[in-house]
């Protein structure tokens, strides 16, 4: 049944001042009455009652009770929110009253579930409240704020009906030729459309891609040869001895990883074994490992020893890297400098990095992300459906320009519809839905 009574604890079940009992289905303002002091059976939506909750004549606690009728609610049906004292045992006790008088316990994500099944909002909507509760930044939150808000629903929507404007005009070209008043879209003006639609995905797309950086954080690598300040920079960054530091070459032979945030921009830092030619097993194990973590890095920190002159090992860093995301790190500038090299200068062993940490926030400027671009992708399942759409097209467009008439690629432009239908949820698959909710905490 999708509008029998459930009920939940929206809040955390840890000791608070009050904690907020979620109650939404058919008639639950009746049902939270038959157990409630407050008059609220006949009182108008959106109002707050005080009263007493009471299991067989005895009270339970006294609590604030607010009341939301109709459609507009957060889930689209009629809900309640008791306020209780926000004790654990209390909080408990609440929640077994509610379900004692025959609510049923929400499943996670339920509340969400139940909005985007009542058309209270869509499916990328339903994502970015998820991205909300998870948000571990600032602009992270922003971006979720703004998607709750509609924002790539609109461009989406948007998208949508440019897509379906050309299919049904094709469809009519083919059924009704006789129609003189409907456009006669030739391959030259369907063209031009799709090639401006695709556009607009692609640029999406690609704004799209720092949103992983925002929510999960930039995954850096520092790699060199021994001995050059890795690790004194990883703790230097870090503020911490997270790894160790020695004036022995082929200290580190594992990762030490550690996180940190500049400005609202999260880093991932994987400290790594120096890079050389070994016949120590240990140390080489550790070298091939920072030799996979290059080509899986966001940003690859490459840190030379500024003091010496650059050796074979450090010009084939500089070579492996050339295609990477990198910063070239001049390390021990304390000490003089050797090497002409273009790069950002620092000493490590005396924290003085605010060079690297200006070049870091220039190339990953994240919060002008959240700013300027309304219209985000803000997951892996969005950007592989637009990322589908954007193909489709790609093959309508082709097919066009091999002069294949518009009623043979509307197929394709039936496929980049349905992709895009698809980001807000329309329809979805069940399974799909089941598994994303449950992905919510309960109550949410
Ligand atoms: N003068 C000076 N010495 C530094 C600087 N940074 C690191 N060192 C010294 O260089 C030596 C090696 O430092 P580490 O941070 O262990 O170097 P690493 O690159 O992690 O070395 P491996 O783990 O062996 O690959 C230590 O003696 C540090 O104190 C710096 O900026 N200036
Ligand atoms: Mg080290």
């Amino acid at each position: 049944m999708e509008n029998d009574i459930i009920v939940a604890v929206a809040t955390s079940r840890l000791e608070a001042a009050i904690s907020v009992i979620r109650v939404s289905g058919k008639d639950c303002i009746d049902f939270v009455q038959s157990f409630f002091t407050g008059k609220i059976a006949n009182k108008a939506s959106h109002t707050l009652t005080y009263g007493f909750l009471k299991d067989a004549g005895q009270k339970v606690d006294e609590v604030m009770v607010s009341i939301y009728r109709g459609t507009k609610t957060f889930t689209g049906e009629e809900m309640v929110e008791i306020s209780c004292h926000g004790g654990v045992f209390i909080t408990n006790q609440v929640l077994q009253l509610c379900l004692n008088k025959g609510a049923r316990m929400a499943d996670r994500g339920e509340f969400t579930k139940r909005a985007f099944l009542n058309g209270r909002i869509d499916l990328a909507q339903s994502e970015a409240v998820l991205d909300l509760i998870t948000a571990k930044n600032e602009i992270a939150s922003q971006l979720a704020l703004k998607g709750i808000q509609g924002s790539i629903s609109t461009f989406i929507n948007d998208l949508e009906e440019e897509l379906i404007a050309l299919i049904t005009n094709i469809e009519v070209n083919i059924d009704y030729p006789e129609y003189l008043d409907i456009e006669q879209l030739t391959t030259e003006v369907l063209l031009e459309r799709s090639v401006g639609l695709k556009l607009k995905m692609d640029r999406i797309l690609e704004d799209s891609k720092n949103v992983k950086l925002v929510k999960d954080g930039i995954s850096t690598v520092i790699i060199g040869k021994p001995n050059v300040g890795k690790s004194s920079l990883l703790n230097a960054l870090l503020k911490e001895d997270k790894a160790i530091v020695t004036d022995i070459a082929g200290t580190t032979r594992d990762i030490v990883e550690g996180d940190i945030s500049i400005d609202g921009i999260m880093l991932n830092i994987i400290d790594t074994a120096g890079i050389r030619e070994t016949d120590n097993m240990i140390e080489a194990i550790g070298v091939s490992k920072s030799r996979g973590l290059i080509d899986q890095a966001d940003l690859v920190l490459l840190v030379l020893d500024g003091s010496k002159d650059l050796e074979k090992e450090d010009n084939e860093l500089i070579e492996l890297t050339d295609k990477t995301n990198r910063i070239v790190v001049i390390n021990k500038s304390d000490q003089g400098l050797k090497i002409e090299l273009e790069g950002v200068k620092i000493s490590a062993k005396n924290q003085e990095i605010h060079e690297l940490i200006a070049e870091i926030k220039k190339l990953f400027d994240l919060g002008m992300i959240a700013k300027n671009s309304d219209h985000l992708l803000t997951n892996v399942r969005q950007n592989q459906l637009l990322y589908q759409a954007s193909q489709a097209l790609d093959s309508a467009i082709e097919a066009m320009n091999n002069l294949i008439p518009p009623d043979l690629v509307v197929e394709d432009l039936y496929e980049a519809w349905s992709c895009v239908k698809e980001i807000l949820g329309q329809e979805a698959k069940e399974d799909l839905l089941d598994e994303l909710f449950k992905r919510f905490c309960i109550g949410k």
